[in-house]
Order: structure tokens, then sequence, then C-alpha cells
């Protein structure tokens, strides 16, 4: 037989206590949102009959996953930093706002500061010599497919391991990360490699939870963008490539109708030798739409706190 009693009067004052609710300090907002989680979860210990032992292995569980610094990537595991872009979209199409490129989620390894470009970068540093070269290149217009020229174009990938530099120390500082200013015809031009897809640390955190709900923790191969161009909405979108094994079974579910990136590789020298490389190389032809922004705040992304490389 279960016992509730989280609803009594002693722990509903317990509570309020805890969260503040009989001082005049602090954040009334915060205050707010811990009275709900500390009651929900007092709920669910009870409605789903926790015993001690599990209770003590979630704190435990809660200190690794942020002492790794992978609460980002359990977050986007279960789904829930998904749930935000469905949100944000339902809220957008209750005010008549649709269309645009669709947004997909940030992930949890963007890097702030990234080089500047003109049009066109170079994104990889050469360090490896058995990766696939990519032609990635598009045009970032308006819903009335009128170029947005002086667009930044800020996008970032893995490398063939699919590991992130800044995140990965082998890499060097900004490797397979730049912003791309477009150009008059509003378009965008990257050599860079093919990236792998990124697969959480099997001895890891968010894969300890993955396990035991019998999934797997990987990624398709991607192209991360965040696209800003003034008096037009931020967005924050990804390229995930059609080649990939894992495309529509993604860990992190990011895939999503119209941010799949076709992929072309190619095998013809007089090709290769007109793009100025040697054998096999990959092209990505990907063009991006922007809504109007409403706002101020809408051309800007975020306040997410996020990495931001310095020296
Ligand atoms: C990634 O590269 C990523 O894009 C996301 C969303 C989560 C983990 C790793
Ligand atoms: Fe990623």
């Amino acid at each position: 037989m279960t016992v509730k009693i989280s609803h009594t009067e002693q722990v509903q004052k317990l509570f309020d206590e805890a969260c503040g609710f009989n001082n005049d300090e602090g954040s009334t907002r915060v205050k707010t949102l811990m009275r709900r989680i500390v009651n929900d979860l007092a709920k669910i210990v009870e409605d789903l009959e926790v015993t001690e032992d599990e209770f003590w292995f979630a704190v435990d569980y809660m200190n690794r996953l942020g002492k790794d610094f992978e609460v980002g990537l359990l977050i986007a595991g279960l789904g829930l930093e998904h749930f935000l872009d469905l949100l944000g979209e339902a809220k957008d199409a209750q005010i008549g706002i649709t269309g645009g490129t669709p947004r997909t989620i940030e992930g949890p390894l963007y890097v702030a500061g990234a080089p500047i470009c003109q049009g066109e970068a170079r994104m990889d540093d050469g360090s490896e010599t058995d990766a696939t070269v990519m032609f990635l290149e598009g045009q970032v217009v308006d819903t009335e497919g009128k170029p947005v020229a002086g667009a930044t174009v800020d996008l970032w990938h893995a490398n063939t391991k699919g590991n992130y530099s800044y995140f990965d120390k082998s890499q060097s500082e900004f490797n397979l990360r730049r912003r791309i200013i477009t150009d008059a015809e509003g378009r965008y031009k990257a050599r860079t490699i093919v990236p792998s897809g990124y697969c959480c640390k099997p001895e890891g955190p968010t894969q300890e939870a993955l396990n035991l709900l019998g999934r797997h923790g990987n990624r398709p191969s991607h192209v991360h963008f965040f696209i800003s161009a003034p008096g037009y909405r931020h967005l924050t979108t990804q390229i995930n490539l059609s080649h990939d094994p894992y495309l529509w079974d993604d860990y992190a579910y990011a895939t999503r109708d119209g941010v799949v990136g076709e992929i072309r590789f190619i095998e013809d020298a007089a090709a290769a030798a007109a793009r100025g490389v040697q054998g096999r190389f990959a092209e990505v032809d990907f063009n991006f739409e922007l809504l109007k922004a409403t706002s101020a705040e809408d051309e800007k992304r975020s306040k997410r706190p996020r990495a931001l490389q310095t020296a």
C-alpha cells in the first residue's frame, strides 16, 4: 500500500519555508519554479514508491553528470532540447508565424568567437590527412527568395572521429568552426571535411543512463548553424547528412524534414582537379530561408551559457 503525505499541511508548510515563501529576499520567479520542482519530486517519490537507494543513486548520478559536463548531452538524449523546438514552433504557429528553414537543436558544443571570413572559408586545419574533402555551399534568402547579403553564417562540426575542437584538446584552436559573411548574392562557401557522427562517451554518465533505457548514444554526421542578419529572425539549425546510417536514428532527435543535406560523393579526376583536390570528395548544397524579425530580441540567439574561447 502506498503512503502519501506530500499534500498534508505539515509537508506543504515545510516546502513553502524551504522555497523562501516566508521571506522577502531572493527571486520570486525562482521561488515559484523551485516550489513546483520540490512538490513534483515529492509526488514522484510517493507515486512511484521511489526507494531510498534509488533516491540517493539519483543524487550521486547528478553529481557525476555535472562533474563531467554532460548535463547538456543528457537533456538532448531525453528529447527535451527537441521538445523546446517543438514548443517554440507551436507558440509561433499560434500567432501566425510559420515557414522558413526549420530550427533544430543547438546542442552543447558551440564555441563563441570563431574566425570571421568574407563569403568563403577553409574550415579544417589539414591535419586529418585521410579525411574526405567536403565543399559545402548555398544561399541565405528571405521568404520571398530574395538573397540576404551580409548575413552571418556561424557553423561548426565534428572531425572524422566525431569530436569537436575546444572540447577535444587534441585539435587546433577553432578547427572546423567559422563565421562566414554572405556575399552580395547571399552566398556562403566552405571547404571542409566530411564529419563523422558524434557518439556519447561509452563510459560516461549520459551513456550510462541511455544503457538503462536500452538506447544508443549516436548522432548522424551533421553540421551546426547559427544564421543571423539585421532585420531577420535568428535561426539555429543543422544539416544532417543523407549518407549516415543514423540519419533517422539520432539519439538527440535533431534530424527532421527540411534539415537533411543531400551529400554527393564524387569520384572523377577532372572534377577533383577543377576543385583543386585529389581523389574522392563530397559536395553539399544547402540554402537557408530566414523569417523577418518582429522585434530586436528576435534577431538574437538565446542567452544559453556557451563556451567562449578568447586566447
Ligand atoms: C552533438 O554533436 C550534438 O550536436 C548534440 C545535439 C548532442 C551531442 C553532440
Ligand atoms: Fe553536434
